[in-house]
């Protein structure tokens, strides 16, 4: 039977860079979960008797949240829902899925990388039909409709059997428990030249994977040592726990410290790898040798044709504004565009549609081509696996030619976290208000050219995002940019990204931070950090 429930609105709830995150507590308030799904229901039309593919990383209340949407799926009509088993689903493969049944759209239930368990968080997003995160038009819709929701309707039939794949059926409506792994593992088949890479493997090539006990354990195994040959224990922390094992599931340098020294060490392995809560961002190391993801975004695009699945080559990159400079000039040595966009996934999906790029990256670990509409981690770890297959040369070997070829972007992200909110907005809003006087005084000895205030224009649909990010160019080609992160549940985080290009070849392999040490001072003093947040120091470098 279905149930209406009169519920009050709740205060209006926007999705941020990419869905709705709060700590747990707050998805447990009464109504709390229902009243998005419902506000997310009424902002579409037609998907009477369509289907929705349904998962999520694993993390605490992931299995009661799935079992709200299964019952509300049934009560709003539609026709099936496709659940990962035991309510798994990674970002990417979700992505896959929807696109490769033809689905109506889904929902992802993840925080990303950020902690789990009881105590940390939880998050909820929307996906399109074609598989990618739902763009501005559909967020704003959805934020219109929660904040004058009254009701929302559920169905009061039992939960449902999340462990047993099959078919079974809530009201009317179809629940088909599929495996999480299944569709993305034939996807990764089809784009990768797995003979090669199963040929390294046996050869002797070693690897750590590091899933951080988030949702990539399981399609590591299948793939990493199931399918390709990596000796059992290349994937550790392969077991998806509701609390990520007490770690923070994000694959950087501070939360993925033993992987990174493992890599630095003596024992290393010939390459490192990680990936977060939800499958979709990578980080790569080789022996002795990290790679930023910047840097892997361009690497990626000027190796890609050796990939069976894109040896036609690329049409195009994208990359969001922060993400350094590196993917340009490849993209200008292949003679296609570089798109630059706002932070955030949702801004690929119409460059991706239109096939103006193929592959696409943000600074903070992601990487993607048009194979979904999400970042996903496991593929860029795949293509790094393809690549140095084909090419027959080390991790570090392949970073060192590539910057021997087009030079270096020395690259640094400064992270704030948990500033006080009301800080962090007025040294944001500060700053813009000095932009336009700042090109042509000179700091530390540097010259500014120019300031801005990001603003993009998607060259798709025309719709035009504003106020996303500061940027102030160098007359030396140096750039620091300021944005206020949408992922956060606890205060304001003030991102602060510092680049510089160097091409002379004596200096290509120097430490970033000394690089970069009189763009991060600047960085600092110019809008007063330290004065006005407390901060002296970020709480994470990476
Ligand atoms: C951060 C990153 C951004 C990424 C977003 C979602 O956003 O900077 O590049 O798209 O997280 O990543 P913000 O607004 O906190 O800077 V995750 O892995 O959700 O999926
Ligand atoms: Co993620």
């Amino acid at each position: 039977m279905i149930r209406v429930v009169a519920t009050s609105p709740f205060d209006g709830q926007k999705p941020g860079t990419s869905g709705l995150r709060k700590k747990v507590q707050v998805f447990q308030q009464p109504h709390y979960i229902e009243n998005f799904v419902q506000s997310v229901f009424d902002s579409l039309d037609d998907y009477q008797g369509e289907t929705l593919v349904l998962g999520g990383d694993g993390r605490y209340y992931n299995r009661e949240a799935i079992q709200i949407v299964i019952k509300m799926a049934a009560a709003a009509g539609f026709g099936r829902v496709m659940v990962g088993k035991g309510g798994i689903l990674s970002t990417p493969a979700a992505s896959a899925v929807i696109r490769k049944h033809g689905a109506f759209g889904g929902i992802i239930l993840s925080a990303s990388h950020n902690p789990g368990g009881e105590h940390g968080d939880f998050g909820i997003k929307y996906n399109i039909g074609a598989g990618g995160p739902a763009p501005e038009s559909v967020t704003d819709a959805i934020f219109e409709k929660s904040k004058t929701i009254a009701e929302y309707r559920i169905s009061d039939a039992p939960d449902v059997d999340l462990d047993t794949l099959g078919i079974t059926r809530v009201e009317d409506m179809v629940v088909d428990v599929v495996d999480p792994v299944e569709d993305y593992a034939e996807l990764m088949g089809s784009l990768f030249d797995f003979d090669a890479i199963r040929d390294l493997f046996s050869g002797g090539f070693t690897m750590r994977f590091d899933a951080m006990s988030a949702v990539t354990g399981p399609y590591a195994r299948a793939i990493l040592e199931e399918t390709l040959g990596a000796a059992p224990g290349t994937v550790v922390h392969g077991e998806p726990l509701p609390d990520f094992g007490g770690h923070h599931p994000d694959p950087n340098l501070v939360h993925a410290r033993d992987l990174y020294d493992l890599l630095m060490s003596d024992d290393a392995p010939d390459m490192g790898a990680a990936s977060d809560g939800d499958g979709d961002r990578n980080m790569i190391i080789g022996r002795g040798r990290f790679v930023t993801p910047s840097d892997s975004l361009a690497i990626i695009a000027a190796n890609a044709h050796l990939a069976p699945g894109y040896k036609a080559g690329i049409t195009g990159i994208a990359r969001s504004m922060p993400t350094s400079g590196a993917a340009d000039r490849v993209a200008e040595k292949l003679g296609v565009t570089c798109y630059e966009t706002p932070t955030g996934w949702k801004f690929f999906g119409n460059l991706l549609d239109a096939g103006l790029a193929t592959v696409c990256g943000e600074e903070s670990f992601g990487t993607g081509s048009n194979h979904v509409r999400e970042k996903d981690g496991l593929w860029a770890v795949l293509m790094w696996l393809n690549i140095v297959a084909v090419r027959e040369r080390s991790v570090a070997e392949i970073v060192a030619e590539h910057w021997a070829t087009y030079g270096r972007n020395y690259y640094t992200r400064h992270d704030y976290e948990e500033v006080d909110a009301g800080a962090a907005e007025d040294l944001v809003a500060d700053l813009r208000a000095r932009l336009e006087t700042l090109p042509g005084t000179v700091i530390n000895g540097l010259t500014v050219e120019r300031a801005d205030d990001f603003a993009y224009t998607d060259p798709v649909d025309g719709s035009v995002t504003t106020k996303q990010g500061l940027r102030v160019f160098f007359a030396d080609g140096s750039r620091i940019v300021y944005r206020l992160s949408g992922t956060g549940t606890a205060g304001a985080t003030l991102r602060v990204y510092i680049e510089r290009f160097v091409t002379d070849p004596a200096r290509l392999d120097l430490d970033t931070q000394d690089t970069l040490a009189d763009l991060i001072a600047i960085a600092r003093s110019l809008p007063d950090i330290e004065g006005r947040t407390g901060r002296a120091e970020p709480s994470v470098i990476t």
